[in-house]
């Protein structure tokens, strides 16, 4: 049988999974490569955010496979470069929650920064430096105590958790086998990048989810954090072009990939209100700030009333070491590769609203119709 498959691209992504790693998927078909993607072996499926792209493995010339793997596994990340020879590698997988990071820090370590390695070392094991280019997701989180603001490719790093000390290790392994190998490598320093698809509990996503919960009536009360910590938030979708388009270059270059506007996280959480109809105000300092329904416009929140406190504070969400405030610079990514994010953060949480109302939505009625349907809140 003619393969003609091998005549496509061939990407391999690492974290295919998860939110980046669906979109970077999509795009990536939609450009007609082969792709192939590792998942994890987990006891229930794992699949949610690319099955819609799945294709059925007995259909002859499948664009897109998934075969079981993790980045702490050698051998098994070794076989999977020789079979695939991937003409790019984009290393997405992660244990990618900062918070979970103080948690499992030698996990973290190990999967984020070895695992970086692993695949680094492979291409060159098997003789693929001159074939195989390589993407890193390399994070805003590298600059934590920031020294300068906006934050550039020269601004200097100063991490502040396991997480980010593991891609702080990662960064660097990928320049130094650009450097001494003359792999295709390269970093894009991303800033933080939400969606629709974004894990349950980042930021963005707890609050958009945790709100039209609590408008539905399935949640009492959104317990966060530091809410006044700033971020510089894009969409999942303009940031995995973006990926792409930095390993189409003649050289390896790193980019930061940010909007260059930084909104608190206080600010997310009235959008995502106004979305609702809801007009919320904070009072209070400290642990102890509360937010509290002020007006309600429309019928999307039908389970709440004037003066209810629908924001509280708990410590537990605070970090041993918190990253206060990031604002990114993408001016080489627009200058040299003419990248420019087009979707805004206040579209981006309509999107995720909408989303997350629809969901809620059919939880209330299959309860309405008798069938138990629990709603996790853990955050
Ligand atoms: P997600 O957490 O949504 O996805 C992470 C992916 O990595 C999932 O597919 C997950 O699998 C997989 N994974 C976790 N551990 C392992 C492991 N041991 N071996 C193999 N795969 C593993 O992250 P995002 O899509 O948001 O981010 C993608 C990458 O970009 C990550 O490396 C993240 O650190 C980095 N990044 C993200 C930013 C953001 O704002 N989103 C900003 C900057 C960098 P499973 O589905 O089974 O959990
Ligand atoms: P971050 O994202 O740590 O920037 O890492 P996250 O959305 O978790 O936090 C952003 C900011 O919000 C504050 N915060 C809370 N965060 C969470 N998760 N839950 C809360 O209840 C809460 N309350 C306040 C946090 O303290 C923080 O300041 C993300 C990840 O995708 C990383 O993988 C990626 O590298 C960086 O973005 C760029």
């Amino acid at each position: 049988m003619h393969d003609i498959s091998r005549k496509r691209k061939t990407a391999l992504i690492t974290g295919v999974t998860g939110q980046d790693g669906s979109y970077l998927a999509e795009f990536l078909l939609a450009k007609g490569y082969q792709v192939h993607g590792i998942k994890r072996r987990a006891s229930l499926f794992n699949t949610s955010r690319v099955d819609h792209i799945y294709e059925d493995q007995h259909v002859e010339n499948a664009r897109f496979k998934l075969h079981y793997g993790d980045l702490s596994d050698t051998s098994n990340l070794t076989r999977l470069i020789r079979d695939i020879e991937p003409d790019e590698v984009y290393n997405l997988g992660a244990q990618s929650h900062v918070a979970v990071s103080f948690e499992a820090p030698e996990y973290t370590a190990d999967v984020d920064g070895i695992g970086t390695l692993r695949l680094l070392e492979a291409i060159r094991f098997l003789g693929l430096e001159q074939k195989t280019r390589f993407y890193q997701a390399s994070t805003s989180e590298l600059y934590g105590l920031v020294k300068e603001a906006p934050q550039r490719e020269t601004t200097p790093f100063h991490p502040r958790s396991p997480y980010a000390v593991a891609k702080l290790y990662a960064y660097w392994i990928t320049v130094n086998y650009r450097e001494a190998y003359g792999i295709y490598a390269c970093n894009g320093i991303l800033f933080n990048h939400e969606s629709p698809r974004r894990g349950e509990t980042f930021v963005t996503r707890k609050i958009t989810r945790g709100l039209t919960n609590i408008a539905l009536g399935l949640e009492p009360c959104l317990y966060m954090g530091n809410i006044d910590s700033l971020r510089d938030w894009g969409h999942a979708k303009d940031y995995v072009r973006m990926q792409w388009m930095m390993l189409q270059q003649d050289e390896p270059e790193d980019f930061v990939i940010a909007t260059g506007v930084q909104y608190s996280v206080r600010q997310f959480i009235l959008w995502a209100a106004e979305q609702l109809g809801i007009t919320i105000e904070f009072s209070g300092k400290g642990v102890d700030e509360i937010g509290r329904v002020a007006a309600i416009k429309g019928k999307l929140a039908p389970a709440l009333k004037i003066g209810d406190v629908v924001v509280r504070i708990d410590p537990r969400y605070f970090r041993p070491a918190e990253v206060d405030t990031l604002l990114g610079d993408p001016t080489r990514a627009k200058e040299r590769l003419g990248w420019v994010p087009e979707i805004a953060v206040q579209d981006m949480c309509a999107e995720m609203v909408a989303e997350d109302y629809k969901a809620a939505r059919r939880v209330v009625l299959l309860r309405q119709h008798g069938l138990e349907m629990p709603v996790s809140v853990e955050g």
